[in-house]
């Protein structure tokens, strides 16, 4: 790690113009790495924005530092030297795809954990088995020698925070239990990333979970527990998806089928599906992968076309051809 935190910390010195983009809907953990770089650059007085393909929901704005974050895709149109991608696995899950064609000359620099990573990068920070993309970024500054402040700290915790839900999944290492401890210690403030994350939740976003619940429905010979949201059901509840994106988590509690899976229905009218597993001998980023998405062993998605009831039939019968083919027990080959 510390030959490629040289390089990456000499690209960051010797740039004028710095693009740092968290992946598009992007969660706590891409928001907390990208806003923990902000206040690095923000400290060395670094001209940079902040990119992100899609809108940041309301929960996560106070990792908006300086309010640099910019959704104007015109702001590719001048060049970057260094552009910094958070927590993505390729640049079609960052959304920036095509975008980057226009920056032929910058130095892309990739930092993420996800097991499915292309290193697209010039420059790869991937470490796979760290529980987020804030953890490394954090060892990336202590390396770079960084002071971290309090603002620093509090969204780096934030992403260690989200992406091991609550310090509760398996994502939640020695290494990211160590890593918030001294984020806490540098001053993060635990009551906000509580507040913002677990305590602000609206009404109608339980009765909204009420109704998610309702469908849940157990595919007996696939061992998966799954359920759907309808863009109409947001539009019922006045609710964003944003507001009940903890749901998706939600399906680790249930002790039950190998698997479970829950269906988006987007307002593009594509369809965003999301793996979950607490079982160490079930791979769900290889079930995502089947439909062109990817992730973790334990947490994959994957975008499909919609309306969401077409989607889940299909799904559900591609799965059932993929399972007589290879058992989604992990210890039989590779699935
Ligand atoms: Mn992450």
């Amino acid at each position: 790690m510390k030959h490629i935190t040289k390089q990456i910390h000499d690209a960051i010195l010797h740039a004028d113009r710095i693009l740092l983009v968290p992946h598009k809907n992007p969660d706590g953990d891409a928001m907390g790495a990208v806003s923990g770089l902000a206040g690095w650059l923000e400290s060395m007085k670094k001209n940079y924005s902040i990119f992100c393909a899609t809108d940041v929901s309301k929960q996560l704005s106070y990792l908006n530092p300086e309010n640099k974050l910019i959704v104007d895709t015109a702001i590719w149109d001048k060049p970057f030297d260094v552009i910094v991608v958070c927590d993505s696995g390729d640049l079609r899950y960052a959304g920036v795809e095509e975008l980057m064609k226009k920056q032929p000359n910058a130095t892309i620099i990739n930092i993420d954990h996800h097991i499915t990573n292309e290193h697209y990068g010039a420059l790869n920070l991937v470490i796979t088995h760290a529980s987020s993309t804030s953890e490394i970024v954090y060892r990336l500054l202590t390396l770079c020698r960084a002071t971290i402040s309090a603002d620093m700290a509090t969204s780096l915790l934030t992403g260690i925070i989200t992406d091991t839900d609550n310090f509760t999944n398996s994502a939640t290492s020695a290494g990211a239990i160590e890593v918030a401890s001294e984020l806490v210690g540098k001053g993060a403030r635990f009551d906000s990333i509580k507040y913002f994350i677990y305590k602000n939740t609206p009404l109608t976003a339980f009765q909204l979970w009420g109704r998610i619940f309702s469908r849940l429905t157990k595919h007996n010979s696939l061992g998966i527990v799954y359920t759907y949201l309808k863009q109409d059901d947001l539009l019922e509840f006045d609710l964003a998806e944003d507001d009940i994106s903890g749901v998706t988590n939600f399906l680790n509690a249930i002790d039950d089928g190998h698997a479970g899976m829950i269906l988006k229905e987007q307002t593009d009218g594509t369809v965003k599906g999301s793996f979950r597993t607490t079982r160490d001998d079930v791979d769900v980023s290889n079930m995502a992968k089947h439909f062109g998405g990817g992730g973790h062993k334990k947490a994959a998605g994957f975008t499909v076309e919609g309306p969401v009831e077409q989607a889940l039939e299909h799904i559900l019968s591609e799965l059932e051809v993929l399972f007589s083919k290879q058992s989604i027990l992990q210890n039989t080959r590779h699935w």
